[in-house]
């Protein structure tokens, strides 16, 4: 797996390299011609939601710009500047929502520009630049819009032709000069190509390792996407396909959602994109770790044919002398295996091998991964160069429903994939680091026969293995047998460490539960004493709990011998350590700030017999703040019905008085009506 304590991606193309091939397309162009390339845009996926942006191939190639909205013009004897650009210009609001842009400012000065302008501006400008020029370099058909949008110029040339205007006459394809460009690799694009080979052989290494009967197909291929990311790759550079069983006969099989079952096969084609360079890389392999009898028998035939096709690469070798190779080494792979009958060289003629082998042995590859390039030139097969680069995938699909063969070979599919450059005296394995013969295959994927199957009859079925890994094979079996056995042992010495778990767990809690009373506890030391025998009480409750839970745990576990117990309980206990004080003090906490508010409230007399509701409470067990409460209100009571009382008095005074005054007069007026 690659390292991941750097950047890890470090091949670029530099921008000297882009301002070359600008330079060469431009001496292979014509006289008196324009070249005008627009770079790809942003595609929606659906909604507003968009595609991750990839920059437009052709356009990447010669400017090294990754920004959608974009024109590459060239126009090779211009005096004041033959490499023009039109981007977007900075924004600062947009900016802040779409991220940083470079702006023709930053076409100049970053990417060799010798000119930039707003893309807003492309109208008034771009007729001019094509004014006097006789022809225009163009890929026209493959965009419609921007094809309309080239025309419009064009005519706009020609509206004014009365007026003296000069349009251009003639429209050239600029894919045949470009696409031969691209076909030959620069030493810095194989550095690229070699880096993105060395991450998705690492991506087929690690799924290998992770591979296991049970898991989804898709579940194989986040092992796959999650390296690529890891190491620096921006994408995978075209879909996966994880087939497993008879899913790897679907050449372009995409759903990925099947289940890999033990015995079959899984095919995986899988290649990262870095920096706008694909790897394409195929391994088949056994599900399980081990290959059948059969699938090992098939399984060397591909690999005999890629192993022979490879050998054949070499400059002056033509492009189709490695398919031809894997045609012969495949059909006579399947008469040896008594697939097909008869003489190879007519098998060969009649295309007899086609149901099984039914693609060709390769493509170009490069920043795309079915790359640009002639295959034929003339009519004939195109002839290797050093810096070209090609896959070599031959493959042998035999359909589950194929009543011509043996039931035994049916719903099998392999295909091995690798990517190949031509060097000056031969070729170069790309994607060399991911093992491809049986022996390594199970070598990668059961490193200490750790995780052998130890069904007997799985054992049989590995018929293939040569002894000495039988052997070992089955005495993994029997080793695990035995575990199987002394499981109990290590739960009752786990269950010893949980206790001694425990008393630690006092200390800590302890300690944590002391700073907390420190900080929340008033001067009164009465409820500091109340407030630690409250908390240890809780503390001690979630500690067992806690203990309780994990050794239930550990019990359950001893069914499943593939988990070590002793690491999934060290790991809870250690959860529960961590889980159990902080509860505890929470709790306390709680109960201490509560007590406070109350206290606060009272007087010292009252707070006194608060202390002993405390101790109650806690004798009895009941909460605190219940009490505290229930005092509270009682407290309450008593106060209103003082008042009251007094009121009452009051009242009974003022009436007194008013009787008084009421007799007194009343006597009076008596009085006088008596005189
Ligand atoms: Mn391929």
């Amino acid at each position: 797996m690659a390292k991941r304590n750097k950047p890890v991606t470090t091949s670029t193309i530099s921008k000297r390299e882009f301002e070359r091939r600008r330079r060469e397309l431009m001496l292979q162009m014509e006289p008196d011609s324009i070249a005008i390339l627009p770079s790809a845009n942003t595609v929606i996926r659906n909604r507003d939601a968009e595609f991750k942006f990839r920059q437009d191939s052709d356009f990447h190639y010669l400017s090294g710009f990754n920004e959608p909205d974009a024109v590459l013009v060239l126009v090779p004897g211009r005096k004041h500047g033959q490499c023009l650009f039109f981007c977007r210009e900075r924004n600062q609001e947009r900016e802040l929502w779409d991220g940083y842009r470079e702006g023709p400012e930053g076409l100049c000065e970053n990417f060799g520009a010798d000119d930039a302008f707003p893309i807003t501006d492309i109208d008034d400008i771009l007729p001019g630049l094509m004014e006097g020029r006789e022809r225009v370099y163009y890929s026209m058909g493959k965009r419609p819009e921007f094809d309309k949008q080239v025309m419009d110029w064009v005519n706009v040339l020609r509206s004014k032709a009365r007026s003296g205007a000069h349009p251009p006459g003639e429209f050239l394809d600029l894919d045949h000069l470009l696409h031969d460009m691209r076909l030959y690799k620069s030493a810095a694009e194989i550095r690229v190509m070699k880096e993105a080979a060395d991450i998705s052989a690492a991506a087929h290494t690690r799924a290998m390792k992770f591979c296991q009967p049970g898991m989804m197909e898709y579940q194989l291929e986040a092992e796959y996407l999650h390296e690529f990311t890891a190491s620096g790759a921006q994408a995978a550079a075209y879909n996966s396909i994880v087939g497993g069983g008879k899913n790897a006969c679907i050449l372009h099989y995409g759903e990925n959602n099947a289940m890999l079952r033990d015995g079959d096969l899984v095919l995986v084609d899988a290649g990262c994109e870095l920096n706008c360079y694909a790897a394409d890389i195929t391994r088949t392999y056994p599900v399980n770790g081990r290959f059948s009898k059969e699938q090992q028998a098939l399984y060397e035939v591909v690999l005999d044919a890629q192993l022979a096709a490879i050998e054949t690469i070499k400059p002056g070798s033509h492009w189709n002398h490695s398919h031809d190779e894997t045609v012969k080494v495949i059909t006579q792979g399947l008469l040896n295996l008594n697939i097909l009958q008869g003489d190879l060289q007519t098998l060969i003629e009649t295309e007899a091998y086609r149901p099984f082998y039914m693609h060709r042995a390769g493509h170009w590859i490069g920043m795309d991964v079915h790359d640009v390039g002639d295959y034929k030139v003339h009519d004939e097969w195109r002839v290797l160069e050093a810096g070209m680069v090609m896959t070599v995938e031959p493959g042998i699909y035999i359909a589950a429903d194929n009543k011509d063969v043996a039931a035994k070979w049916r719903g099998i599919g392999i295909r091995i994939e690798d990517d190949v450059a031509v060097t000056a005296d031969g070729y170069e394995v790309l994607s060399c680091d991911v093992v491809k013969s049986v022996s390594d295959i199970h070598r990668l994927m059961r490193p200490s026969v750790n995780n052998a199957s130890s069904d007997p009859a799985q054992i049989d079925f590995i018929g293939a293995i040569d002894d000495g890994e039988k052997v070992a094979v089955k005495k993994v079996a029997a080793k695990k047998s035995a575990t199987k056995k002394s499981v109990k042992k290590p739960v009752k010495a786990v269950a010893k460490k949980v206790s001694n778990k425990k008393v630690s767990n006092k200390k800590v809690s302890k300690k944590s539960v002391k700073a907390t009373t420190n900080k929340a506890t008033t001067k009164k030391t009465a409820t500091k004493k109340a407030a630690k025998k409250v908390v240890k009480k809780a503390v001690k409750k979630i500690a067992k709990k806690v203990v309780k839970k994990v050794i239930k745990k550990a019990g359950k576990t001893v069914t499943s011998p593939k988990k070590p117990i002793v690491k999934k309980l060290a790991v809870k206990k250690k959860k529960a350590v961590k889980v159990a004080p902080k509860k505890a003090v929470k709790k306390a906490a709680k109960k201490i700030v509560i007590k406070k508010a109350a206290i606060k409230k009272k007087t010292v007399k009252k707070a006194v017999a608060k202390r002993a509701v405390v101790k109650e409470s806690v004798v009895n067990k009941k909460p605190v703040k219940k009490k505290a409460a229930v005092k509270k209100k009682t407290v309450k009571k008593v106060a209103v019905k003082k008042v009251a009382k007094k009121s009452a008095a009051k009242k009974l005074i003022v009436k007194k008085e008013s009787v008084k005054k009421k007799v007194v007069k009343k006597t009076r007026s008596k009085k006088r009506s008596a005189k």
